[in-house]
């Protein structure tokens, strides 16, 4: 019944026990409070008693507040707890009490009442990453630069949006009709402020020369036909096309087109 002398995993009341001071109570299946407590017995250790051990809570994502929904008894706190239970997403390290609230549709400053306010004409949608944690995307239905569209997203924690995989793609060019009721050519957070090198917001390089370059990195990418081609010598920004499966074009950066922010996951 008992896996380590240290960890305790009583699955009636969903909390994972650390113990360090004491023996520990052979039958876990009656567990309540009481019997919690009592798993912490003073004659292994003098210095931690039932008396003077307390609860502390796991703060898995590290911004100093905990999760009640997994707790260790010690008379210090572990490494990785804390004394308060106040994290309402202990995934994620910016969302917690003393996080501004943002427009993501996410709780940020864990207070339910609190609403958030969105950038013009912005639409927050949340889709759940491979890894488990939630991805927020910014659906900006007005026409702005590339510049200008930056500094929304950068207003709000995130980024332009980066196009990872095909997936990723094809869930963004068909999200646009829903979100902008069309599809128009939409700002990505692809650029060449290095002509011919492609960085993303995050400076990431993925793509070298023009239509006939390479992708860095073996990154994704989803030029059309022909595309880059600095048409005119000044393509310096990337936008998905109006096309349904909205491959990108490089077009001057000054062009008023809609855009996609994205707030990068949660490790
Ligand atoms: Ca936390
Ligand atoms: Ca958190
Ligand atoms: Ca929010
Ligand atoms: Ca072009």
């Amino acid at each position: 019944m008992i896996s380590s002398p240290r960890l305790q995993l009583l699955p009636h009341l969903s909390l994972l026990v650390l113990l360090s001071c004491g023996e520990h109570s052979s039958s876990l299946d009656e567990a309540d409070a009481s019997a919690v407590d009592a798993m912490v017995t003073p004659d292994a250790d003098p210095g931690c008693t039932a008396d003077i051990a307390q609860t502390f809570f796991a703060d898995q994502d590290g911004d100093g507040y905990g999760s009640p929904d997994l707790v260790a008894i010690d008379c210090t706190a572990p490494e990785g707890f804390v004394e308060n239970d106040n994290d309402c997403d202990d995934t994620d390290s910016r969302n917690n009490p003393d996080a501004p609230e943002i427009c993501d549709g996410l709780d940020n400053d864990c207070d339910a009442a609190t609403t958030e306010t969105c950038p013009d004409n912005c639409l927050p949608q949340l889709t759940m990453s491979p890894n488990g944690g939630t991805k927020v995307y910014l659906f900006c239905n007005q026409g702005l630069t590339h510049a200008a569209a930056a500094t929304v997203c950068e207003g709000e924690s995130m980024e332009m949006v980066r196009v990872d995989d095909l997936e990723e793609q094809s869930y963004l060019s068909a999200q646009r009709v829903i979100a902008f009721g069309v599809r128009p050519e939409t700002w990505i957070g692809a650029s060449d402020p290095i002509e011919n090198t492609w960085v993303w917001a995050d400076g990431t390089g993925f793509w070298q020369g023009r239509a006939n370059g390479t992708p860095i990195d073996d990154l994704f990418n989803f030029w059309r036909a022909g595309e880059p081609n600095d048409g005119g010598n000044n393509e310096d920004c990337a936008l998905m096309l109006d096309s349904p499966n909205g491959r990108w074009d490089d077009r001057p950066c000054g062009l008023g087109r809609r855009f996609i922010c994205e707030r990068s996951e949660a490790p």
